[in-house]
């Protein structure tokens, strides 16, 4: 564990209150905690900006009646097989189908996909949840 060193900074009153009220609201959280979040945030950020490793996790929900779906969809993910790292299925009614996949590599790469993804026709929702293999968060 690195050392701990205390700062302090200046905030304008109507925004610490807004600060503070933040803080109410999350149940479980402190103001160092809450500012070392919002910098690992920003650091995520950068990451995904200058194109750097990361990981990201995209989420689709589609029918799975819907035209070869499944076999485009496996085709776009074959094609990205070495970033791919597991991928979980979850039925959510008789017919849509939810399908959560974790890639690992470069920004751009991670956002090619879900794009890809995205394209496929019958897919009807995408997210992308843009994360960190977390080398430079601590
Ligand atoms: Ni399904």
């Amino acid at each position: 564990m690195p050392n701990l060193v205390r700062m302090s900074f200046s905030i304008e009153e109507p925004l610490l209150k807004k600060f503070e009220k933040i803080l109410k609201e999350r149940s479980n959280s402190n103001r160092s905690e809450f500012v070392r979040d919002l910098i690992r945030d920003q650091l995520v950020q950068d990451e995904w900006q200058r194109n750097e490793e990361a990981l990201g996790t995209i989420t689709l929900i589609y029918n799975h009646q819907a035209r070869q779906l499944n076999d485009r969809l496996i085709e776009v993910q074959h094609h990205h097989h070495d970033a791919i790292l597991a991928t979980t299925h979850v039925h959510l009614d008789e017919h849509t189908c939810a399908e959560m996949i974790m890639v690992r590599g470069k920004a751009s790469e991670i956002r090619h996909i879900a794009d890809a993804l995205q394209d496929q026709k019958g897919v009807l929702h995408t997210a992308l949840s843009m994360s960190s293999t977390g080398k430079k968060l601590s």
